[in-house]
């Protein structure tokens, strides 16, 4: 897959995508990120990104020009007809492990980063395919919904993940929050390590594990249950929960 971001502050993004997972990601070909300044696309000679608004009112606006611009240079020099174009903004779709998936199907995705009071509207309405926001709080600048999106869709990629199976187990990914984990020692000031994870009985330990997860869900997140479709052994260990917590 390939990622380009089109930001007017690329620095801000070395750090973040230059390590762990996604360092070894880029690494390894499996994903290849751009970061592509809009003030490249201005001639001229002071190289002008922003404007004041039409209208008046207070702040700047990001000029459309140098965004049409970098954003055609992109599409023209990476050849590839599967792609997305999304601006990160806080009216669009709140970002769910659901758009995540979908995202990762994409081979080329355009991130564009709004800075300053906003973009000339005409780039979200001819240029964008899809507006995303990554919660219900005003940031500076899309730069980190930008990286958040990089981050939660790189590690959707095949291979990208050390073991195989991490993605599967993660929260979210069934829909449900995830189970409490534990290492060593045993027993730590007082505090134990849940019997149950020590016994070697991989059956009992899944089901002790589902239980969980259903649990943490029901009392932080029952949201998550609304629309989710239990299979008959989770909807047992619901019911068991239940019964618990009525003291039936
Ligand atoms: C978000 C958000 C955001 C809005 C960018 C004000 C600068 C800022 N973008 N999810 N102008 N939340 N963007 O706050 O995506």
């Amino acid at each position: 897959m390939r990622i380009d971001v089109v930001s007017l502050f690329p620095e801000m993004f070395t750090g973040p995508l230059g390590h762990s997972i996604l360092k070894r990601a880029q690494e390894d070909n499996r994903l290849n990120i751009n970061v592509t300044n809009p003030r490249d696309f201005t001639y001229d000679k002071h190289h002008i990104v922003d404007d004041y608004p039409f209208g008046g009112g207070a702040g700047m606006v990001m000029k459309p020009e140098p965004i049409f611009r970098a954003v055609e240079s992109i599409i023209a020099a990476s050849n590839i007809a599967n792609r997305r174009v999304i601006l990160m903004c806080p009216g669009g779709y709140r970002l769910d492990q659901e758009k995540v998936k979908e995202l990762a199907s994409y081979e080329q995705l355009i991130l564009l980063c709004g800075h300053y009071e906003g973009i000339d509207d005409r780039v979200r309405l001819h240029l964008v395919d899809e507006s995303i926001s990554i919660g219900d709080y005003v940031l500076t600048g899309g730069e980190l919904p930008a990286m958040v999106i990089v981050d939660s869709v790189a590690r959707m990629l095949p291979g990208v993940l050390g073991s195989s199976d991490s993605a599967p187990q993660d929260s979210f990914y069934n829909g449900l929050l995830e189970y409490p984990q534990y290492t060593r020692p045993r027993e730590f000031e007082g505090m134990a390590a849940p019997e149950v994870l020590l016994s070697g009985d991989h059956a009992k330990i899944n089901r002790w594990r589902n239980k969980q997860a259903l649990k943490n869900t029901l009392e932080r997140r029952p949201d998550l249950l609304k629309n989710k479709v239990l299979s008959p052994d989770d909807a047992k260990l619901l019911a068991e929960i239940i019964a618990e917590q009525t003291g039936d």
